[in-house]
């Protein structure tokens, strides 16, 4: 019939992918020391993208000596010329985002509706926002002189791989500091991209350096003797660990690590703006967000009308290939992911959680797994208490609001949460009383280069984003 549904596929073509990548070092793309390269694979086919150069820590070292070289004359600009480079980056990743949207749905498997509407614009708008900073550091009342740190070194995961880079890359170039960036081993595409676009706008050599690679890598950069300040986003016991590592040392260190967020509805919230909120906040980006609304926190009263309703509205989500326009839900990042999903739910299932998945045809090839939702659990259950990082969302209840506030903060996490509810008062007061870097009233998910970003407990430490975001690059 004319209303059956037809898939509108972006075109791969508009993005050259180059069968071969080097590192980037000092301006230039270059083999690693020891020769190593490694493929990168669409998780959505699984299919080879690129084979590309594999750092090791003779590369780090390279690379951290560039960085340190260019420090000198970079740190020396007046904030008014770094500013100029940072523009001149933010216009061009806008003239080229649809090619940056389809090498990251390619690479990450995201849908393309997500790369082309949320990360690329956040991407541009991170560098435009810390450009405009550049030039007024000095007259932000942080007295005559802020100082760059020196050398950032910085490891970033693969759930964002190119608004991560530029949560970190924008801050520290605009403070003067310069840059080694390890992006994550199943992503290194679009900041390969990215590298290329840094020569475009003619950054000078050894600012921004490059390098893709495993974690061995980004160990080595983590304790080279030369990096002044280490910025890392992803899993919580390698937060740890570079903590443990830097411990002793004089760096300075900022970690963004893993979340449990509580998304709250309250029983006089409109019903369908909050089941729009609750897929956002968990189906978004197949729930790799270290933010995500993964724990539904919903009160008794409307405990089954809520979920009825969510169940509806799962049951339309659209999953398969992330190039189509039309796709909700896109493939999984690597095959080791699916299988930390697939443990974690099925050990949900033998805690005695019932479990419920969205019904929807998996293909054939790719790392899939279907919108799923756990009720009858309690907060003794693993799905309530570890991230999952997938697109499974863990439903508990509530009466009261102190017990609503008992429950988010029942965590050892504590990066976001939501608030769904008509009134302002209990808004604030809600708010207030929760353990989380950010919470969100009548909406979820949603980022501004304004506003810093980062965590309580085991969500880490040191914020991102905002003016905040350019104190951890400045001594004062
Ligand atoms: O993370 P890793 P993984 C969570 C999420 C996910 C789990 C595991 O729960 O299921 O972590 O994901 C680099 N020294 N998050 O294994 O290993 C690595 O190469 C220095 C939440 O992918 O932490 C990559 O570039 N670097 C998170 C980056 O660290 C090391 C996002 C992240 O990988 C290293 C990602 C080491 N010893 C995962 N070992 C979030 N906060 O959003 C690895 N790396």
């Amino acid at each position: 019939s004319a209303f059956e549904y037809a898939p509108a596929p972006e075109s791969r073509s508009v993005v050259d992918i180059a069968p071969s990548y080097g590192l980037f070092i000092d301006g230039e793309f270059v083999d690693a020391a020891g020769g190593k390269v490694f493929k990168t694979v669409s998780p959505s086919t699984e299919e080879v993208l690129s084979e590309v150069a594999r750092a090791g820590a003779e590369d780090v070292d390279r690379a951290v000596k560039a960085a340190r070289k260019a420090f000198e004359k970079w740190s020396a600009l007046p904030g008014s010329e770094r500013a100029k480079y940072l523009f001149r980056i933010a216009r061009i990743i806008q003239e080229r985002s649809r090619e940056l949207a389809v090498l990251e749905t390619l690479d990450n498997g995201k849908p393309i509706k997500e790369t082309r509407d949320a990360d690329l614009p956040l991407v541009a708008a991170h560098f435009f926002y810390y450009a405009g900073w550049a030039d007024k550091l000095d007259h932000a009342g942080y007295g005559a002189n802020p100082r760059p740190l020196g050398v950032a070194g910085q490891v970033i995961p693969w759930n964002f791989p190119l608004l991560m880079l530029a949560w970190k890359i924008a801050p520290a170039l605009a403070t003067g500091n310069t840059v080694v960036l390890k992006p994550a081993e199943t992503t290194p595409l679009s900041a390969l991209f990215f590298a290329d676009i840094c020569r475009q706008a003619g950054l000078p050599k050894g600012v921004v350096n490059i390098l893709p690679g495993y974690g061995d890598a980004g160990a080595a950069l983590v304790e080279h003797p030369d990096v002044d300040k280490v910025a890392f986003t992803g899993s919580t016991a390698v937060g740890k660990a570079i903590a443990r590592s830097v411990a002793g040392t004089d760096k300075k260190v900022t970690l963004e690590l893993g979340g449990k967020g509580a998304n709250i509805v309250f029983d006089d919230a409109p019903i369908d703006q909050a089941v729009e909120g609750i897929v956002n906040g968990i189906f978004f980006n197949q729930g790799q967000v270290c933010c995500a609304g993964s724990r539904l926190l919903v009160q008794e009263s409307i405990q089954d009308e809520l979920l009825d309703s969510l169940k509806r509205r799962l049951s339309t989500l659209r999953l398969g290939d992330p190039l189509d326009k039309n796709t909700d839900i896109g493939a999984i990042n690597s095959s080791e992911q699916l299988a930390r999903i697939t443990t974690l739910v099925e050990q949900g299932e033998a805690e005695g959680a019932e479990r419920w998945t969205a019904a929807c045809e998996i293909p054939s090839a790719g790392y899939w797994f279907a919108p799923t939702l756990f009720t009858n659990v309690t907060q003794a259950h693993a799905i309530a208490r570890d991230e999952i990082f997938g697109p499974v969302l863990s439903v508990l209840s509530f009466r009261t609001p102190d017990e609503a506030v008992a429950k988010a903060n029942n965590s050892q996490y504590g990066l976001s949460a939501g608030i769904w509810t008509e009134k302002g008062s209990r808004i604030l007061a809600v708010a207030n009383k929760l353990r989380a870097g950010v919470v969100w009233a009548n909406t979820f998910n949603k980022f501004d280069p304004t506003s810093p970003f980062g965590g309580y407990k085991e969500s880490g430490f040191g914020r991102e984003g905002g003016r905040h975001g350019l104190e951890a690059y400045l001594d004062v």
